[in-house]
């Protein structure tokens, strides 16, 4: 794919305060002159949507498998890739991701501990090459992120899991980020000032 654009993603667990980070972002990347183009995921396309919902959904009588969640995951993702993100990204426009794919390695890897090599077919066979330029990673101790997200109100299907699965998961997160380049961790814990600095701290540094 002949990219013009650049593709940005923001990624953390619950309450990381991926919403305020995703406004930050956006108004410096529109002050800049970009052309901004916002997704989530899963979600972002009419099918995507609906396998968003179908997802965090409870299951009442029947068990979801962990690789059934993963496949929905990467359903989304490639109906977002190729209906959004391509388009936007050819057209010069700045794609800017409410979590991709380090989610899945993170919930589904590390999380649900699914198996490395699985999850990588199908990345590689769903992405090709596309990674992002620049990932923000934004560090929590889930015990903190979990109570933020609880004060918004009910948890879905995956905000249920037990502690132990979101140490697991932000395990993963921090591993990949320690070995992979264009990702940039963010102390999350600070306050939403510091937090929104560290980010434009780092905007800056690699755009500028
Ligand atoms: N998932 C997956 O398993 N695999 C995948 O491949 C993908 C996703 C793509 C998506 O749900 C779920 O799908 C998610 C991962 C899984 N599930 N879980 N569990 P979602 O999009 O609905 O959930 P989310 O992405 O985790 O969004 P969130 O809970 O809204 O998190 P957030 O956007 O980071 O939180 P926020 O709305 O910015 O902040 C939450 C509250 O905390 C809010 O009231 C803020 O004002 C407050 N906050 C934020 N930052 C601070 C600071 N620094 N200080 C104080 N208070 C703060």
């Amino acid at each position: 794919m002949n990219r013009k654009g650049k593709f940005i993603v923001i990624e953390g667990l619950e309450g990381a305060g991926k919403s305020s980070a995703i406004a930050t972002v956006k108004q410096y990347l529109q002050r800049a002159g970009h052309e901004v183009v916002c997704t989530r995921e899963p979600g972002g396309t009419a099918l995507a949507e609906s396998l968003r919902t179908l997802v965090k959904q409870v299951q009442d009588d029947e068990v979801v498998a962990p690789q059934t969640e993963l496949l929905l995951m990467y359903a989304a993702r490639m109906q977002l890739l190729v209906n959004v993100i391509q388009p936007a990204l050819i057209e010069g426009k700045w794609v800017l991701g409410d979590r991709h794919d380090m989610s899945s390695r993170a919930y589904q890897g590390g999380g649900r501990q699914l198996d490395e090599a699985f999850i990588n077919q199908l990345r590689h066979a769903v992405l090709g090459d596309l990674t992002p330029d620049l990932t923000l990673y934004l560090d929590i101790d889930p015990a903190i992120g979990l109570e933020r997200a609880k004060a918004r109100g009910e948890l879905d299907r995956i905000e249920q899991e037990q502690l132990t699965f979101f140490q697991r998961t932000r395990q993963k997160y921090l591993q990949i980020a320690a070995s992979e380049p264009n990702i940039e961790v963010i102390d999350a814990s600070q306050s939403l000032e510091q937090v929104q600095d560290s980010i434009l701290a780092v905007l800056r540094r690699v755009f500028e």
